[in-house]
């Protein structure tokens, strides 16, 4: 490599597009640009037991007249839909699946792959070949990543399809050049000048095209067989180094593909065979009882520790007391434990025959876990609350909540802070914060001189927070921090929204009478109203910021709109919403060809292919962060 990077360098003229030296380096410029697939990229229809597997086979069988139907198997890898493009031989072009016909750009970072081969091992390559496969990552590469990011503190991955997807839609190719993302192909787009009979001819000839394909692949001439192979990597799917999630089942000759024909999404000579979620049982120890920020009381499992689909499960929710009843979960029952999506731990079902009588069923309590005060269960809702207005529990999240990040931003006051500030009575509601001294806050176990003085200047920056922040930070029943800036945006102070009358507020769009009676409630509440004024009292901004006012180079993004889709990294969703605000703009929850910006993060939804469609400026995230710092 070092050889060929110094005659390069000596002989420019001698720099070919496939030289490995040229695996990244291109220019991203042309990134994400939309592609028109040649063909179609389809779907695949599921099978989620041998029940629907055989109707598949059932139907396929009777429509070509045979029970003989040769089929192949594969893996089904779980990763992201790429198609590469060679023109006489040599790489020129990657795209993303998209909606099917229009996909992205993303060239420059595929080529980045180094089981992508540059140029084709062929004598004769076809004019144009296009080939289809997933690009993913090894569970050991998504492990890394995911570590790296712990330690950066950016949001995690919640699984390998996610994190190549996140890889793929990187501007810059060198960061998806470090994310080492693995390659298998398995499909034609598109080719000019030769044909196959099956699909079996067509992954040998891919092989020796140079493309990896995977080597678990099976030929199979039953349904009986088919189902043994998925059956094997059911159990088996945990030994492999990177993540499947099913089998593809893929009629072998071409012949009765064609005859089997397509419908208007998927073929109908393939079916994905989806492996249900893996499960285990365990013992559930007991029920545990959290109060939150809202007072609702809500039940937690607490498990003999079990590994599930690759993790250790100790606990999993409950979600409210009727989920528990109609379940019949008891504690000391054995139980069956899955992940929801392969992440969110939860309780299938009790094994009832593995019952001795000890079993214990759950009651919620009448009495707060955390204050003793009434929990009270309104009729036709599943949620129990606390309604006591000073219980500890709902005050301790409320101050975690209104220092969190997307709120008023205090950094320094964390669990431990305000558990310690709590307990010693230091501080009994959210506005006594803002009354705290250097003296009192040195009174926090492991609070030093320096913690001291940053947790008291945070919170003395935190004063100057947007009339957004506040709001949310409030914690008002329904109004989560987007509604929260569009309340800002409709009233100018916390004074004005606290006289609105409910007609004001449903006028508003995106208010409904939920929320409209919450904000009602809200600041009819004596000890609500009596906390807005010793914040008031304290400093804090209850005003929302003029445009061309103080703050950030504000009426830069004057009659501007904004939206956003997909996971931000470098913001909140309400950080980035009110930073376009802040500058006069506007953030918008829906594509129109009004929109001037959308801006993408990791994982887009159809937002983006509706920005797309309409021809609207598409951004990342990194380009929006450029645009506010001017
Ligand atoms: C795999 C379609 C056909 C060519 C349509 C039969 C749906 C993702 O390992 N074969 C595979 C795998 C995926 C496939 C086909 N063979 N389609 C296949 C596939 N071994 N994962 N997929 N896809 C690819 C998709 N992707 C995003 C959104 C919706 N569908």
């Amino acid at each position: 490599m070092r050889e060929l990077i110094d005659i390069e360098a000596a002989h420019p003229e001698l720099i070919t597009p496939d030289s490995p030296t040229q695996r990244v380096g291109g220019e991203p410029s042309d990134a994400f640009k939309p592609v028109r697939h040649r063909t179609k990229m389809l779907s695949l229809a599921n099978a989620f037991s041998f029940g629907e597997l055989t109707a598949f086979f059932n139907r396929i069988s009777s429509e070509l007249g045979t029970e003989k139907v040769e089929m192949v198997c594969e893996l089904k890898i779980d990763g992201v839909a790429v198609a590469l493009t060679y023109e006489h031989g040599i790489y020129t072009g990657a795209a993303t699946r998209g909606d099917g016909e229009v996909g992205e750009d993303i060239t420059a970072n595929v080529k980045t792959i180094q089981s992508l081969p540059l140029r084709l091992f062929l004598g004769s390559p076809p004019d144009i070949l296009e080939v289809r496969g997933e690009a993913y990552l090894s569970k050991e590469q998504f492990k890394q990543i995911n570590e790296e990011r712990e330690e950066d503190g950016q949001p995690l991955f919640a699984n390998p399809r996610n994190a190549a997807a996140g890889s793929l839609r990187q501007l810059d190719p060198k960061v998806t050049s470090r994310r080492h993302l693995g390659l298998f192909v398995y499909a034609l787009g598109y080719a000019t000048g030769i044909e196959f009979p099956d699909q079996w001819g067509l992954l040998q000839y891919l092989k020796t095209a140079g493309f990896k394909i995977n080597p678990h692949i099976t030929k199979v001439g039953t349904l009986k067989e088919a189902y043994s192979f998925c059956e094997e990597w059911q159990e088996k799917r945990h030994s492999l180094p990177f993540e499947i999630d099913g089998v593809v089942i893929k009629v072998n000759s071409f012949a009765q593909q064609k005859k089997l024909g397509l419908t208007s999404k998927a073929p109908r000579w393939a079916i994905a065979y989806k492996f249900p979620a893996e499960q285990k049982t365990t013992r559930l120890i007991d029920i545990e009882l959290n109060v939150g920020r809202t007072g609702a009381v809500t039940p937690t499992a607490v498990l003999e520790p079990v590994v599930v689909a690759g993790s250790t499960v100790g606990r999993a929710t409950l979600h409210n007391e009727d989920e528990i009843k109609r379940k019949d979960i008891r504690i000391g029952d054995t139980v069956i434990v899955q992940k929801a999506g392969d992440v969110i731990p939860e309780i299938v079902a009790p094994i009832v025959s593995k019952r001795d009588g000890s079993e214990k069923e759950f009651v919620m309590p009448h009495e707060c876990p955390a204050c003793g005060g009434e929990v009270v269960r309104p009729e036709g809702e599943a949620v129990a609350r606390c309604v006591n207005i000073n219980c500890p529990a709902v005050i301790f999240e409320h101050i975690i909540h209104f220092a969190s990040r997307g709120a008023m931003d205090i950094e320094g006051l964390g669990e431990s802070a305000a558990r310690q500030l709590l307990d010693k009575g230091i501080i009994k509601d959210v506005a006594d914060i803002y009354y705290l001294d250097k003296e009192k806050l040195l009174g926090i176990e492991h609070f030093a001189d320096k913690a001291a003085d940053n947790l008291y200047n945070a919170i003395k920056r935190s004063k100057e927070r947007p009339l957004a922040k506040l709001l949310f930070a409030l914690g008002i029943r329904h109004v989560g921090s987007h509604v929260a800036e569009v309340l800002a945006g409709n009233f100018e102070s916390v004074e004005k929204l606290s006289h609105a009358t409910p007609e004001e507020l449903i006028e508003i769009q995106e208010v409904g009478p939920k929320i409209a009676e919450s904000i009602i409630e809200f600041f009819h509440e004596n000890r609500n109203r009596s906390v807005v004024e010793k914040l008031r009292q304290a400093g804090v901004k209850m005003e929302q910021e003029k445009p061309g006012g103080a703050g950030l180079s504000a009426r830069s993004f004057a009659g501007m709109t904004f939206v956003f889709t997909g996971a931000l990294t470098l913001f909140t969703r309400g950080e980035a919403e009110g930073l376009v605000k802040s500058m006069g703009g506007k953030a918008s929850s829906s594509v129109s060809k009004k929109t001037d910006y959308v801006v993408v993060g990791e994982n887009p939804g159809s937002k983006y292919d509706k920005a797309k469609s309409l021809g609207v400026k598409i951004i990342t995230e990194d380009d929006f962060k450029r645009l506010v710092s001017g």
